[in-house]
């Protein structure tokens, strides 16, 4: 383990309210409720906190909990920081955080993606050892009202927060909706110059990826039933794929981590990284997910390097933060 917390990493697929450590729910739950309110045993968050086995349902309702505890500024805050720190603890050098602007019963849309942006803006100062960076996430179970909000937020924002919103998102549960009625909105962001990020092929509809590939899109979220005409594709245009390995076992999307698809498209030398996603949800670590993958797939430290030296190419950092970040992994490289 030691190897790979110490290796400097990059993490490109994190949503903010998946990635809250039991610690800091105990923390936002005790602000927002207080003390003295006891757990049950049957509560779910009590399960949560106490590690017991899950089914992907109670995972799930890690969201919800998340949500109800980051409905105000000072949580959200609160929130945002304990995740940059979690990130920065494990050496994670240059981070692209994703969340779903909302508006709370407590705070409006606008307010809930100016305090992420105002957190990652200080956090500069705080830990100058992880660059950050926000792509404002688009919920496809919200609706095309809600993703046209947002984008339209995120262009205002931009002017006041340059240079800090590199992408844009596309998540949350795809079934019951369409991709092409979310075309209009990206089409709109990425007009603006965000860069897309889209979860694609997260279950198994071909039509619906190819429809997502007529579109284009700079990395592929997981990618997991992409196969075929689809992967030719993929390959021919050499779109990165961000790979959750412990996710996609943990949701059963799945078998196992033996069959995960992150070695098949390493051995065809497409372009991939390796990813936490929730890593609250999921109880990981980026150092835990290349670890598995290392161990599962029998690939050498230099190999385990070189994967975060390819990784830098497929951020949405400008020509400089990438070029500091291949200085800080060749030096990692020559100092071993
Ligand atoms: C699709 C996911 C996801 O945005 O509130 N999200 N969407 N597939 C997944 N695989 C497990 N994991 C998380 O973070 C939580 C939200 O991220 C999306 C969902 O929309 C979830 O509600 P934010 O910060």
């Amino acid at each position: 383990m030691d190897f790979y917390r110490k290796l400097p990493k990059i993490e490109l697929h994190a949503h903010l309210n998946g990635s809250l450590s039991n610690a800091t729910l105990a923390e936002l739950r005790e602000h927002k409720y207080g003390k003295e309110v006891q757990l049950g045993t049957n509560d779910g968050f009590y399960k949560i906190l106490n590690g017991e086995t899950l089914s992907l349902e109670e995972c799930f309702k890690k969201f919800h909990y998340a949500h109800d505890l980051t409905d105000r500024r000072e949580a959200l805050e609160l929130a945002t920081q304990r995740v940059i720190e979690d990130f920065a603890r494990d050496n994670v050098i240059y981070l692209e955080l994703r969340t779903t602007p909302k508006s709370t019963a407590h705070m409006p849309k606008r307010e809930y993606l100016s305090t992420v942006l105002d957190v990652i803006r200080k956090s500069s100062e705080l830990h100058p050892e992880i660059v950050v960076k926000l792509l404002p996430s688009i919920d496809r179970s919200k609706g095309i009202v809600e993703a046209e909000e947002s984008v339209g937020l995120a262009i205002e924002l931009d002017a006041l927060y340059p240079g800090l919103m590199v992408g844009f998102d596309l998540s949350g549960n795809p079934f019951g909706t369409k991709f092409a009625d979310f075309v209009p909105a990206l089409q709109r962001a990425r007009s603006h110059g965000f860069r897309m990020a889209l979860h694609c092929g997260e279950f198994d509809d071909v039509q619906e990826v190819k429809e997502m590939f007529d579109f284009g899109m700079d990395r592929i979220g997981h990618g997991t039933f992409i196969e075929g005409e689809n992967l030719e594709f993929a390959k021919k245009s050499r779109i990165p794929f961000e790979c959750c390995p412990t996710s996609n076992v943990k949701c059963k999307t799945v078998p196992s981590y033996e069959e995960h698809h992150f070695y098949k498209l390493l051995k065809m030398k497409q372009p991939v990284c390796v990813c936490t996603d929730d890593f609250g949800v999921f109880e990981t670590s980026l150092s835990q997910e290349l670890e598995i993958c290392a161990k599962t797939f029998n690939l050498s430290d230099d190999e385990m390097i070189e994967l975060q030296q390819n990784t830098i190419e497929y951020t949405f950092a400008n020509d400089q933060e990438k070029h500091k970040l291949r200085e800080t992994l060749r030096k990692f490289k020559e100092s071993r």
